[in-house]
């Protein structure tokens, strides 16, 4: 190893929590440091050799400060870490909370704010330390749990950078995901990425679906994942990736070592010491509650206690790398598969024969391809586990197509190897049933099962995911920097109109000349991209941005028109100016000014409104059960409680009473249980008539998305112009795809607007 503190940068950037090497002091007192070979190495080492790279990390030793250094070709530059840094952000927020929440809460997780706030400065330190060794327009790619907000603080740094994030552990349904009080940081922070990478197709969708709830980015789901489209504060657009890529061993490595002589013989040797005629059944975890370690030793205790095998016929061995000890929850699992070990082979074993080989420690790894090779069944029985590559590694090492892998379902890896013996882990009848299956199973039913599985190891390994996975950055970052590249342009040129597709440009660009314009604007789905929940929706900045420059324009008026409750819409809307209309209620309320609750009613219409409520006042008293409500403007008839003699009496005479007083001036609507009457009209059409009207416009632009935005399209005449927005049949003349489209007509209207002759515009 070569230490050298010059600053360098490079073209591909990894960053992970670890560095790939161990630290060991050596008899002088110096450090001295072993390339460590962790699953993350091998799995790079492909798209490591031949490009200058460069491996962000913690070296493993609280304390250590670093200059980078180099190991095989690679610069290993690394993040310090204080006692008190891996105390609250690693055993803290990223073992403590994120950890057990992402594994479905096999164990409860805490959430405290000094591991939060420590999580977000080393994810800063780590950021920072990246952002300094990537080169112009380099890769980084950002590695798993402990550092979901660097993409995000990445990419403010670096925005030149193509970002990619991968996730090694599942991603939660939103039901526990929704837990974590910094929920809406963390999806941010991995937004920040161009690609973001994910073990299976569910953990790609739970994302989605968290992506939905909590941000008004579009989602539009796709194979193994979904793409989403973001509104940056900037107002520009971008693209995310988020995506299934399934990551694997080095499958042919792994084979060669299983092929030497030397693990093969120490495989026959295993076997030898443990008795030739005892299956032999192995499991290889490191010792965490996620790996279901209790509910496989529970079923091999029941299988020796019912004496469906004994200790002649079967031995298992367990390694337990020791993992997160400082954590309690992992000090508590080891007391509990330690006893449980103990009370097994206590109960079970002869003098001859211990019933479980117990090992709490790691093994080199010649060591383990002769364990892998010596083992009749793999048990790999985790609770929750983002990939398992224990059960890959397996598969890999049996170049004889022997052995049978007993495999969790809530594996990633089961997604994959489906000729495994599944398994429940939590249903300890079916493990036993499972192992009894395994341990049974006729010969050229192994060999046709192990035959499939390593195909499909052999065929999508190590290399092809990371080959994959680059690949797919390398094209999201492309796009991305071409899509910068056009706004660019044209946020020089004088016009940015030829953006908009004919004939709908000409129509925005007529429109601009009128001296007094109305633009009546619907908001969910055509200003504000749809988001599950209603109360998060936002209108996209660039949408924002054009009402405000409109706005600011002599004889130029602008309304949103919602279905929402006017008090609804009033709280989505909060960050338009005060002068924008608001309409709320399909047109029942309407706002003129800010801090008026509705419009305040013509003189007939409160003359209108004073008769209709005597009436009906009136006939509720008459009627037993029968009562009146307010609504902004009109009443409604209540006759749920009423027998269905006085429901049907009040009815008829509300109908005709008000017919003969107020006439054609009232609407009615008829529900099953109230009759409603409304002086003024509550469709949007009506609201678009009223508005015209009180605007005095000589043209109105309208855009909406829904079928209730039809009765606006349908109150337009010529030289209006009606854009639908997205799919749908409608009388709109024009359409777009959706509220970034939208957006972009309405900075194109307000660009032609500003250029046009405003001399006949009053102000
Ligand atoms: C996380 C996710 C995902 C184990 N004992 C020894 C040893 N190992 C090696 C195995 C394997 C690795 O450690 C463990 O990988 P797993 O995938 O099984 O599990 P996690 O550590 O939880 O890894 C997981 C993975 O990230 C990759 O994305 O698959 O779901 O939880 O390679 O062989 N290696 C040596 N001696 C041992 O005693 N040399």
């Amino acid at each position: 190893m070569n230490h050298g503190a010059e600053p360098r940068t490079h073209e591909l950037v990894v960053v992970s929590n670890r560095l790939p090497v161990d630290s060991q002091v050596g008899p002088d007192g110096a450090v001295e440091w072993t390339r460590s070979p962790g699953g993350l190495v091998t799995a790079l080492e492909s798209v490591l050799h031949g490009v200058d790279a460069a491996w962000v990390g913690w070296p493993g030793s609280p304390d250590l400060e670093l200059e980078p250094f180099d190991a095989d070709g690679i610069r290993l530059v690394p993040v310090p870490l204080a006692d008190d840094d891996v105390a609250r952000y690693y055993e803290g927020f990223s073992n403590g909370s994120v950890w057990p929440l992402y594994h479905d809460v096999i164990a409860v997780p805490s959430y405290h704010r000094e591991w939060w706030e420590r999580y977000v400065t080393v994810n800063r330190r780590f950021a920072e330390a990246a952002a300094a060794v990537a080169r112009d327009g380099a890769t980084v790619w950002v590695h798993d749990y402990q550092l979901q907000l660097v993409p995000r603080l990445l990419r403010e740094l670096r925005p030149d950078l193509a970002i990619g994030f991968f996730l090694h552990i599942p991603f939660p349904p939103y039901g526990l995901f929704s837990q974590l009080p910094w929920r809406s940081q963390i999806v941010e922070g991995l937004l920040g990425a161009d690609v973001v990478g994910f073990q299976r197709t569910g953990d790609a969708a739970n994302f989605a679906t968290a992506v939905r709830r909590l941000t008004p980015a579009v989602v539009r789901a796709q194979h193994r994942g979904s793409r989403i489209e973001l509104a940056e504060p900037s107002g520009r657009r971008r693209g995310v990736l988020a995506q299934a890529f399934p990551i694997s061993i080095d499958a042919a490595a792994l084979e060669a070592l299983a092929r030497t002589p030397a693990v093969q013989a120490r495989a026959r040797e295993i076997r030898e010491s443990l008795g030739a005629d005892r299956t032999l059944l192995l499991g290889v975890d490191r010792l965490d509650y996620t790996k279901g370690i209790v509910h496989r030793l529970e079923a091999y205790g029941e299988l020796l206690e019912d004496g469906a095998i004994t200790v002649d016929d079967a031995a298992l061995i367990q390694i337990a790398v020791p993992t997160r000890e400082r954590v309690a929850a992992y000090a508590q699992l080891r007391d509990e598969v330690e006893l449980l070990a103990g009370r097994i082979n206590g109960d079970f074993q002869t003098l001859r024969h211990r019933a479980v080989s117990y090992h709490y420690h790691a093994y080199p790894r010649e060591e383990m391809a002769a364990m892998f090779l010596a083992a009749d069944v793999a048990l790999v029985t985790s609770l929750r586990d983002g990939m398992n590559l224990v059960a890959k590694e397996y598969v890999a090492s049996r170049f004889d197509e022997e052995g049978v892998l007993v495999l969790s379902e809530f594996t990633g890896a089961a997604d994959e190897l489906r000729r495994a013996v599944l398994v429940n882990p939590h249903d300890i009848a079916g493990l036993k049933e499972a192992i009894l299956t395994a341990m049974r199973m006729p010969r050229a039913e192994r060999r046709s099962r192990m035959r499939a599985m390593r195909r499909r190891v052999v065929e999508h390994d190590a290399r092809r995911w990371s080959s994959d996975f680059l690949e797919a950055l390398a094209l999201g970052a492309a796009v991305r920097r071409a899509q910068d590249a056009d706004a660019e342009r044209d946020a020089g040129a004088p016009t940015r109109v030829a953006e908009v597709a004919e004939p709908l440009r000409s129509a925005l660009e007529g429109l601009a000349r009128r001296p007094r314009l109305l633009i009546a604007l619907d908001f969910d789905g055509t200003l504000a991209p749809e988001v599950d929940d209603p109360a998060a929706a936002r209108a996209l900045p660039a949408a924002r941005e054009a009402v405000e420059r409109l706005i600011a324009m002599p004889g130029t008026r602008v309304a949103l028109v919602s279905g929402r409750s006017l008090t609804d819409l009033e709280a989505v809307v909060a960050d338009f100016p005060e002068e924008v209309l608001l309409v709320g209620s399909h047109g029942a309320e309407i706002r003129l000014e800010a801090g008026t609750s509705f419009e305040p009613l013509e003189e007939r219409e409160r003359a209108e409104l004073t008769t209709l409520g005597e009436l009906l006042g009136g006939i509720a008293a008459r009627h037993e059960g029968v009562w009146v409500e307010r609504k902004p403007v009109g009443f409604a008839l209540h006759t749920r409680l009423a027998v269905e003699a006085d429901s049907q009496a009040a009815r008829l005479e509300a109908t005709r009473e008000i017919g003969a007083a107020l006439g054609a001036d009232v609407i009615v609507r008829d529900g099953r249980t109230t009759l409603e009457f409304a002086i003024r009209g509550t469709t949007k059409g009506e609201a678009v008539e009223h508005l015209r009207r009180i605007t005095h416009a000589d043209a109105v632009c309208f855009a909406g998305d829904d079928v209730t935005d039809e009765d606006a399209f349908a109150a337009l005449g010529p030289g209006d112009v009606g854009l639908k927005s997205g799919p749908g049949d409608t009388l709109a003349e024009f359409r777009v795809p959706g509220p970034a489209e939208v957006a972009l007509a309405l900075q194109r209207l307000a660009d032609a607007r500003e250029g046009a002759p405003s001399e006949e515009r009053p102000r």
